[in-house]
């Protein structure tokens, strides 16, 4: 199966940094990166979507994950159908 996948994240976040070290270590390139902090669209399509604001939250195929270590299971578990 293919995944569409973006993240939605900001830099000084410590539980984004886990994700985002996640998939550089398993040098997935096809992640869309959405920084809330930059963009303020992201950050209110992500509380339009959730009702929250929390960061690290990846859509998987449009449907929102939350929590750094759920996403950091579902990438590797996944990652032989992310390119
Ligand atoms: N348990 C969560 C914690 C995520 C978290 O606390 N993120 C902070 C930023 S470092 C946040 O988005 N806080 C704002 C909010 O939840 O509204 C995880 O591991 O992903």
């Amino acid at each position: 199966m293919d995944y569409n996948l973006a993240l939605y994240y900001f830099d000084q976040c410590p539980y984004c940094q886990i994700v985002l070290r996640k998939i550089k270590a398993l040098d997935l390139k096809s992640i869309e990166l959405r920084n809330t902090m930059q963009n303020p669209e992201h950050a209110q399509k992500l509380v339009s979507d959730t009702g929250r604001r929390t960061v690290p939250c990846l859509y998987i195929n449009g449907k929102p994950m939350f929590e750094s270590a759920d996403i950091a299971a579902w990438l590797e578990k996944n990652k032989d159908d992310i390119k």
